[in-house]
């Protein structure tokens, strides 16, 4: 066996490294961190476009930049961060080696050529074609290319850690089944092999249509493929930040799930029905049956909603057992006023869950409707309620689980503390504000993807009612408060790893640990804590009033758009 000193036990929480898993997953969650820092940089100026006061760059650029935001930030930022999740709850979480370290760097460095190329070929302008990339927009051919690079090296990278699995099984690495946050991150392991594969279907295609080797690609059936890989996407995101928040419940208040079983069957559910949702893409398309949308949108597809809900409840359901364990049982809510706010591993998270769940989770469902969402469809709202599952939601969860790997993988000390413990509210508060006026203007009938609202000297002018520049102004204004917060992070991460204090980083040894510490018992353990969370059954009310309070008042102003008599 090559053990030879390959294993060290990290002595502040008694997680387990392998030395290439390691390594691994600290090249990957750089190399997030750099794409999350382009990408932000190009927020900032698709931001100050959109505020229409500033209106900073113009329209050919404009495009330009909003394209290659989306790549940078919703496939490579978020995926290669995956990566480094997979690799650490497969190879740390189970005690096991790597499995196929090399093939594992193969995979890497096929992800970073293609992350390169697709922006090469985005910023040399001829490729502004969003992140959708609907034909008949036409991208240079570098650009398809790149993104196939770039989903090959994700796809071994779903291998190495489904390998890693059996490694730890055939070496008995770990004892009973493999913990829950594994479980979830195996979860989005299993999804992200269907939608790679989706993607191969369309994006293969269109690559030789970019080439010249293939006449004509149907703008339909690119979409409908496309949206197979395109939402199914976003089901690896949250069922990865899912994955995190369990994580972090575990490191920070040693709590175990309120059902371990209950939880297992809600990841599972995603595997099941998230295909079936990528139907809410397309409920404006002509050549869709009525019957074909709604029965994809209304039914089966919210046994996915329905999952995230339950992990909506139980994770803070297991903070406040275990809260209440440790004595903070006064009233309904001590629980929760007395948890550690000052520290971002833990803020981060919490408002990770309530931004998702609120913002959101309750606009997709309306969105998801056919009906209503005819009054939002292709409008401004559009990307405010995916900034709040894909910003709130999964970036800010994995900004949280990074300060806990500063320390630990990193062996850092954290730079600026006093920054970081305000930068979750920055950037969670400011997003979450951020998005709220986007689909106030959205519901206004502000476009999306569109460089100039007034439709200045167009033949048909439209004008705006004024709340609509209002929403503007504070969609301005909070969207830079969180692109301070975000600059913080990158500030603290990078800092930390160049001029943190060093620390103890543990001796590499060719044994496998048997200590058993605080926080990597609580993430790998098994076992149920129970039901007895009433505060957080009074959060699931409010959660279902303001949720059918919306749904109502949607069903109401759809009413006053159709005139009908
Ligand atoms: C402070 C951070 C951020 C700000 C201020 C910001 C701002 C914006 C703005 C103003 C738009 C254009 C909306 C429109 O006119 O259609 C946009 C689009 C987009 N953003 Fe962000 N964003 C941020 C972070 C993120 C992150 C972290 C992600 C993904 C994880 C993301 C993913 C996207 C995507 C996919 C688009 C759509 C691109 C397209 O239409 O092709 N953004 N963002
Ligand atoms: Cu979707």
């Amino acid at each position: 066996m090559a053990n030879v000193a390959q294993f060290r036990v990290c002595p502040r929480t008694g997680l387990q490294f392998h030395r290439s898993a390691e390594t691994l997953i600290k090249v990957n969650a750089v190399a997030a961190v750099v794409a999350l820092l382009v990408g932000g940089i190009l927020a900032l100026l698709v931001l100050l476009t959109r505020w229409q006061a500033v209106h900073i760059i113009d329209a050919e650029n404009f495009y330009m930049v909003l394209t290659a935001h989306g790549l940078d930030m919703l496939a490579y930022w978020i995926i290669f961060f995956e990566i480094a999740i997979l690799y650490f709850c497969s190879s740390t979480l189970l005690r096991s080696r790597l499995a196929t370290p090399r093939i594992a760097w193969l995979g890497f460095w096929l992800m970073l050529i293609g992350a390169v190329a697709n922006n090469v070929a985005v910023f040399r302008g001829d490729s502004s074609v969003m992140f959708t990339s609907y034909p008949p927009l036409p991208a240079n051919q570098l650009f398809y290319l790149g993104l196939i690079l770039f989903a090959v090296g994700a796809l071994i990278g779903c291998f190495v850690f489904l390998g890693t699995l059996v490694v730890a099984k055939a070496e008995k690495t770990y004892e009973g089944s493999i913990p829950l946050v594994t479980f979830g991150a195996l979860t989005a392991a299993i999804i992200a092999i269907f939608t790679i594969a989706s993607g191969a279907i369309i994006l293969i295609p269109t690559w030789l249509w970019s080439i010249g080797y293939v006449s004509h690609i149907d703008p339909l059936m690119y979409r409908t493929v496309w949206w197979a890989f395109g939402h199914s996407s976003q089901q690896i995101n949250v069922s990865a930040h899912v994955a995190v928040w369990y994580a972090i419940a575990a490191i920070v208040f040693g709590a175990k799930p309120m059902s371990e079983r209950v939880s297992r069957v809600a990841f599972t559910l995603y595997i099941l029905f998230l295909q079936l949702a990528s139907a809410h893409h397309l409920l404006a398309d002509p050549g869709l049956s009525t019957e074909w949308k709604v029965f994809n949108t209304s039914y089966a597809m919210y046994l996915a909603v329905l999952a995230s809900m339950i992990h909506g409840l139980t994770v803070p359901g297991a903070i406040e057992v275990a809260q209440r364990g440790k004595g903070f049982t006064k009233g309904l809510f001590e629980w929760i006023r007395k948890a550690p706010w000052g520290n971002p591993v833990f803020s981060g998270m919490f408002i990770s869950l309530l931004g998702f769940g609120f913002l959101g989770g309750i606009s997709g469902v309306m969105m998801g409707t056919e009906q209503l969402n005819m009054l939002i469809h292709n409008t401004i709202y559009v990307p405010g309620h995916f900034h709040a599952t894909v910003v709130v939601g999964t970036t800010l969860a994995f900004m949280s689980i990074t300060y806990f790997l500063i320390p630990t993988l990193f062996n850092r000390e954290m730079i600026l503390p006093g920054l970081a413990k305000w930068q979750p509210y920055l950037f969670g508060l400011g997003m979450s504000v951020f998005c709220l006026a986007m689909m106030g203007a959205g519901t206004l009938g502000v476009p999306r993807r569109h460089w100039d609202i007034t439709f200045a000297g167009s033949a048909l002018p439209y004008e705006f009612p004024g709340t609509a520049w209002l929403m503007i102004a504070v969609f301005g204004i909070s969207g830079l408060v969180a692109i301070v917060g975000g600059g913080a992070y990158i500030l603290i991460t990078v800092g930390s790893l160049l001029f943190g204090k060093k620390l103890d980083a543990g001796a590499y040894t060719a044994q496998r640990t048997v200590l058993k510490m605080p926080v990597a018992t609580a993430m790998t353990g098994h076992g149920s804590a129970g039901f007895a969370a009433p505060g957080t059954f009074v959060f699931a009310m409010v959660f279902l009033a303001a949720f059918v309070l919306y749904y109502f008042v949607n069903w109401k102003y759809l009413s006053t758009v159709w005139g009908l008599s």
